[in-house]
């Protein structure tokens, strides 16, 4: 006589079922229907949790996570799917994926789609008080299952690579650097969250000190799980994760992701859909067993929407149903078992066997017997039920969350339909029943509730779903590989711009050696600074007046200009006219005869034909000067190289084309370097301006030197300018332990092999030389452009110094890098235009510095020489690279502070440039000329 029928439910009294009045049969089924009800969701239930979950992943990709219940939206840095050429063994170590196991796997990767070797792995089994336990703990039970698989295999203890696949919700800041957000699913260790578990993976293999194993990346399992996509089928741009949790990952328009501040190409987001819980959108379909189960969970509140999925919570819904229907006297003659009432007591893989059919009903029996249960012939069927229902609503619902991805991968991608591979992995996939469905191989019924699911909610997209063949080892090991080149490549670009990166005490040594320069200078030594005394005694008293011409050679532009110095103030009109190559590397004669043109396009213009009007000369290049008005020209710099002017009195050769050009009178009073032309310019506005500054084309600095200190000078009281000719520095090979491989080999191409080595380190003309060298030495590595070379990278001055300022300017960093190399038909990645940031980075930063070293060796001259506890000075700064690049003038202020701290130092940005200076310098010197006359 069986005694589970319903006869014998009345019968006996077991433990645990109590003798009371069960349902008739009728309210029975109808409280079986009513519980199975609830695990309906209708198509509209899913197109709300489809729309809310859309809504919550966009309100995140904006930075605008709503709260707690949102999903997440974690950026992965992992910005490209594989191009198959990773290669290489590395070990992967996995956490969290599977529950309560860890998995270690040696992974090759032979760099050709095709030939994939079959990864080695093994399993191990996390004890409950490690997964509950100190966060150190878990990482050194991590750390000895490294070592327990390594040595197992046949392996150097050295340079092993890793790839961490932790699959909980972590904050990347690289692709090895990731900060647990908080644990998931039956994992709750101390002292972990908010923590960098690869730091703390480190750490625990350091302490085990078996391994010397480099972490090189971490990754979630969606990632890995994306990554690992078979090559053949993929690429697969989604990888979704069933197992204990749940989650999913894909590959967005980086411009979405606010946090990334990047605007081209794709990187691979983690949803985290497992967090999740719209009350509006999930209210409706959470059942009072799902409320039973979060309350009990280890993270009550949090992970809603993956309870509802995750493998490692069906069983367990399961169980409350069962409990629940027993206790109603529906189920087990309305008994239930110690076992039945103990949380966790159904797993995954019960349901599974429970859910198969036609066996699931004969498996349920088996099962539900080993709970201690009495089964009778209806339960097993019923609970066959209730695993279905649970089951497919779990599907229904991961349905939904792909369909919102989908809809958000349409957006992103403004396509109206999308075909897309999806890789999937996990245990709900592989564990639950298979069932043969007019197809050869047997599909999972969770897959296919799942897929018909999706064609319903997102009937445009054309979704392939592709099982992941090893649970992402390979995946992961790919993203690692990816790392790993990156690492090598981050590695090779410190080593290359180490030499850029000057310390203090290097920066303090340029100081000292240009302080020495200086004083043998002065004295008439020997010296690679040349001092040159300008005969500017004085800078301006305001008491200067008149109209005069002045002339501006040797920057960027050619600029004539007609200064009127009245009460009022100084009034400019100037016009820029450019002086050709071919001019400037012609004859002598040829370039003063187009100066002389400009001036007498620029009187017509002017209506100052046939006037003779005093004549300032900025004339940018090292002059021996003999006197206001004679200067003789030592050597060009800046790309000039007219012949027959060197060791020529420039203001005779001006004079001279002007004498060729009938009908012109020109009065030249004084030649001025540009560095005096802009003290002055800057010291008619602010008498403690004693120095002039150019970082432009060309680099130079002038000063009010103590005539006492001027060899070669007559008197011994008062001052008088002196143009340093800085540019020079160095030419005697006291700079060549700062000077790079780089620098050489702009030197070498230069008009002046040897000459100028200091401005050739800081100056416009050539920084951007120096970069393009260091950008082909990287792409010669590997490390750019793929390493491929491109015949515009080789182009001499292809590569702008004014790149380098549009390229550093904080606003626009990386679109700007982009268009610009683009421009220069550079195919390049993220990383690459990364890296080319900091190429001009650390070659502006190197120059500033040098240039602020210049400058604090200047200051300290000034008060020394006046025997000053703390001097307070101006210096005039002119030139496109001081000016333009943002940051440029900072770091030399910087630098100045460090290196001359009595010296407050202010700079003032010259707006009229050295003409006004010049101007200035020719009306002193009609003032004095008149004073004599008088
Ligand atoms: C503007 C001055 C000019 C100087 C130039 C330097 O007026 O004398 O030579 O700045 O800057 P660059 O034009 O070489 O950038
Ligand atoms: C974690 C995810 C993970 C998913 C699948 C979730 O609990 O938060 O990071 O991808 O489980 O393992
Ligand atoms: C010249 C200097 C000039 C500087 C800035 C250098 O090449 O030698 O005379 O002051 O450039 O223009």
């Amino acid at each position: 006589m069986d005694a589970v029928g319903p006869g014998a439910l009345r019968g006996n009294t077991v433990p645990g079922c109590p003798q009371r009045d069960l349902p008739c049969p009728s309210d029975s089924s109808e409280l079986v229907q009513e519980c199975l009800q609830k695990f309906k969701v209708t198509g509209a239930q899913l197109r709300q949790i489809q729309a809310s979950l859309l809504a919550s992943m966009e309100q995140a990709l904006k930075g605008q996570a709503s709260s707690t219940s949102a999903v997440r939206m974690l950026p992965t840095y992992v910005g490209s799917t594989p191009h198959g050429t990773e290669q290489g063994d590395f070990v992967v170590l996995e956490l969290g994926a599977t529950g309560a196991s860890l998995r270690v796997l040696w992974v090759t990767l032979t760099g050709t789609a095709e030939v994939g070797m079959e990864p080695q792995s093994q399993e191990f089994v996390i004890p409950q008080e490690v997964m509950l336990g100190p966060g150190e703990q878990l990482f050194d039970f991590a750390s000895r299952c490294l070592s327990e698989f390594l040595d197992t295999l046949p392996l150097g203890k050295q340079g092993l690579r890793l790839g961490f696949n932790f699959s909980f919700p972590c904050h990347q800041t690289g692709l090895d650097r990731s900060t647990l957000i908080s644990w998931t699913k039956g994992f709750k260790c101390s002292g972990v969250e908010g923590q960098d578990v690869v730091q703390m993976l480190r750490d625990a293999i350091q302490r085990q000190g078996a391994y010397s194993i480099d972490v090189v990346a971490v990754v979630n399992d969606t990632v890995g799980t994306m990554m690992g996509c078979e090559p053949g089928v993929g690429p697969c741009e989604i990888g979704l994760i069933v197992d204990t949790g749940t989650n999913a990952c894909y590959m967005e328009e980086a411009r979405y992701v606010a946090v990334l501040d990047e605007d081209r190409g794709r990187v691979c987001v983690s949803v985290e859909w497992g967090s999740f819980s719209d009350d509006q959108a999930l209210g409706p379909v959470l059942t009072t067993f799902d409320h039973a189960l979060d309350h009990q969970s280890l993270n009550p509140g949090a992970q809603r929407f993956e309870k509802m999925i995750g493998g490692l919570y069906l069983g367990e819904l399961v169980r409350l149903v069962l409990a629940h229907l027993a206790e109603h006297g529906v189920l087990f003659g309305g008994c239930t078992s110690s076992t039945l009432l103990s949380q966790g007591s159904i797993l995954l893989q019960h349901v599974a066997e429970m859910e198969s059919s036609p066996a699931g009903a004969a498996c349920a029996q088996a099962v539900l017997q080993d709970l201690g249960l009495s089964v009778g012939a209806s339960d097993a069927k019923l609970v066959q039920q209730v695993c279905v229902a649970v089951c497919t609503r779990a599907a229904q619902l991961c349905a939904a969350a792909l369909a919102a991805v989908l809809s958000r991968l349409q957006h992103s991608r403004e396509q109206q339909t999308l075909q897309i591979a999806v890789a999937t992995g996990g245990g709900v996939f592989e564990q639950l029943p298979r069932y043969w469905e007019h197809t050869p191989v047997s599909k999972s019924r969770f897959l296919s509730i799942l897929q018909d699911t999706v064609m319903l909610l997102a009937p445009e997209c054309d979704v392939s779903f592709i099982p992941s063949v090893d649970g992402g080892g390979r995946g992961v090991a790919m993203v690692t590989a990816v790392a790993a080149r990156l690492a090598a490549h981050r590695r090779l670009l410190e080593e290359t711009l180490a030499p850029f990166r000057l310390s203090r005490e290097q920066l303090a040594a340029v100081q000292t050696q240009m302080r020495e320069a200086m004083a043998k200078g002065l004295r008439g030594e020997a010296s690679s600074l040349r001092m040159l005394p300008t005969y500017v005694r004085a800078t301006p008293d305001g008491s200067e007046r008149g109209n005069f011409l002045a002339l501006d050679l040797g920057g960027t532009n050619f600029r004539v200009l007609l200064v009127r110095v009245a009460a009022g103030g100084v009034q400019i009109t100037n016009q820029v006219y450019s002086i050709p190559e071919c001019v400037a590397q012609g004859s002598g004669q040829q370039l003063f005869d187009h100066i002389v043109d400009c001036i007498v396009d620029f009187q017509q213009k002017q209506g100052l034909s046939g006037q003779s009007l005093p004549l300032g000369f900025t004339f940018s290049f090292p002059c021996k000067q003999v006197g206001l008005d004679q200067g003789i020209l030592l050597n060009w710099t800046k790309g000039f190289k007219a012949s027959g002017c060197e060791g020529q009195d420039v203001v005779c050769l001006l004079r001279e084309a002007i004498g060729r050009r009938q009908a012109v009178e020109l009065n030249v009073v004084a030649i001025v370097n540009d560095t005096v032309g802009t003290m002055m310019s800057c010291g008619y506005e602010d008498p403690r301006c004693e120095v002039g500054l150019i970082v432009g084309t060309g680099t130079n600095a002038c000063y009010m030197e103590e005539l006492q200190n001027v060899a070669g000078v007559a008197g011994d009281s008062g001052h008088m300018c002196i143009n340093m000719e800085w540019g020079a520095f160095g030419d005697d090979g006291s700079l060549d332990m700062f000077s790079t491989c780089f620098d050489a080999r702009v030197d070498q191409a230069s008009i002046n092999p040897g000459k100028q080595r200091f401005e050739k380190m800081i100056s416009g003309m050539y920084l951007g030389e120096i970069v393009r060298h260091v950008l082909l030495h990287l792409t010669s590595l590997g490390v750019l452009f793929r390493g491929q070379q491109t015949q515009r990278l080789q182009t001499r001055d292809i590569f702008k110094t004014k790149f380098l300022s549009e390229i550093e300017s904080d606003s626009l960093a990386l679109r700007q890098v982009r268009a610009i190399l683009e421009d220069l038909g550079l195919p390049l990645t993220t990383d690459d235009a990364l890296m080319v940031l900091e190429v001009c980075q650390a070659v502006s930063q190197r120059a500033a510095q040098l240039c602020g070293a210049g400058v604090a060796a200047v200051v300290e001259k000034i008060r020394e020489n006046r025997g000053l506890e703390e001097l307070s000075v101006s210096v005039g700064v002119d030139g496109t690279l001081y000016k333009l690049h943002p940051h440029f003038s900072t770091l030399v202020a910087a630098t100045v502070q460090e290196l001359a701290p009595r010296c407050v130092v202010t700079f003032l940005q010259s707006e009229d440039g050295s003409g006004k200076g010049a101007a200035l310098v020719t009306a002193v010197a009609c003032r004095l000329a008149q004073q004599t006359h008088v």
